[in-house]
């Protein structure tokens, strides 16, 4: 399988975040993508290539066309502002204020596009959203060519960010992007399988009320864990995409005895939707041993998720999502594709 990896990620660095009342280090670090690209070397895996540049506009797709023209303005208005460190926002127009109209200083514009100040801005934050970008296309257009499958290795993450928000470590959604790339290269119907711990609420959002592009998300309940305000089992799409949108909440300490039951599940409706394309959000903070999450897969269970995948025989998009425990990071999401490519 053929990687697509750019080493701009790496100025996405140092970002601060906010746990437990404590300003700390980011939990989505560089280190993550590096680790993982060693590790597809060390097995073989693949040749690594490097994404070609897409115009932004493919982001517009999915993407409002005003928040998507905001990213590159953020680290400018916040300088300009006289602000160093990472660019964040304190106020967002819940309930009861007002979301229709931009408001104009750089705080409060991040608090307008965004869902929480889990996706601060460094110097090289928008390069490095960019950079994603252009490698989720570069690897959706090799599947589109033909390749079997191919590994979108994206940093920072995309399963969070919506039609008109960031938050948790994601700005542009990669995979949705690469979603509507294959609905506009030919497939009918696209599948995004979104693995990760965490529930891919901007993925959500984005299709909710579309029945060309399935939805289909493994993750920690949100009564107990984040994002909290999306990913009950009783979202099922609205209008058109009724029935399009399948979540699978699963208490904390699930393991894959479980996890798979509900992985054989969202196969057999992805078998039944017949999808020109699959993308697999693929995140391994499911993993026992994270930091920030609370399932109990462990590195031998990777494999089989990707044979699992295999067998839908169908192109496959893998785009790297979330995975905080680094020094497994790479065993474990490599694993998952060396279980696809041996199946
Ligand atoms: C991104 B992805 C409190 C913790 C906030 C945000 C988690 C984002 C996960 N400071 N955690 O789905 O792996
Ligand atoms: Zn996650």
């Amino acid at each position: 399988m053929k990687t697509v990896f750019s080493p701009l990620h790496l100025g996405h660095v140092d970002q601060t975040e906010l746990v437990a009342g404590a300003i700390v280090p980011g939990f989505e670090k560089t280190s993550r993508a590096e680790i993982i690209r060693a590790r597809v070397e060390a097995v073989g895996l693949g040749p690594i290539l490097p994404p070609q540049v897409h115009d932004i506009a493919a982001a517009k797709r999915v993407h409002r066309a005003d928040y998507i023209d905001f990213l590159p303005r953020v680290w400018p208005m916040w300088q300009a502002a006289g602000h160093s460190g990472t660019a964040l926002p304190f106020t967002w127009p819940v309930r009861g204020l007002r979301a229709d109209v931009p408001p104009l200083g750089i705080e409060a514009l991040l608090g307008y596009y965004s869902f929480d100040a889990g996706a601060g801005f460094v110097a090289g934050t928008f390069d490095a959203i960019k950079s994603s970008l252009d490698v989720a296309l570069t690897a959706a257009a090799l599947v589109g060519d033909g390749e079997r499958a191919a590994f979108a290795l994206c940093r920072p993450p995309g399963h969070h960010a919506g039609s008109a928000f960031m938050g948790g470590y994601c700005y542009i959604n990669n995979a949705a992007t690469a979603a509507q790339w294959f609905r506009d290269h030919g497939a009918a119907r696209v599948s995004i399988l979104d693995v990760d711990y965490h529930h891919g609420n901007g993925t959500q959002e984005i299709f909710y009320d579309r029945a060309d592009v399935q939805v289909l998300n493994l993750h920690g309940d949100p009564l107990t864990e984040y994002p909290f305000f999306l990913g009950h089992a009783d979202e099922t799409g609205i209008g058109a995409g009724a029935g399009f949108n399948i979540n699978y909440p699963m208490p904390s300490g699930t393991a894959f005895d479980r996890w798979s039951l509900a992985l054989d599940d969202a196969c057999a409706r992805i078998d039944a939707y017949s999808p020109g394309a699959i993308v697999v959000s693929l995140g391994v903070d499911t993993f026992e041993h994270d930091p920030i999450s609370h399932f109990k897969l462990t590195s031998a269970d990777y494999p089989r998720i990707g044979a699992r995948i295999a067998r839908l025989g169908r192109p496959t998009l893998f785009v790297m999502e979330g995975g905080y425990a680094v020094d497994e990071i790479g065993i474990n999401a490599v694993g998952v594709l060396t279980g696809f490519d041996d199946a």
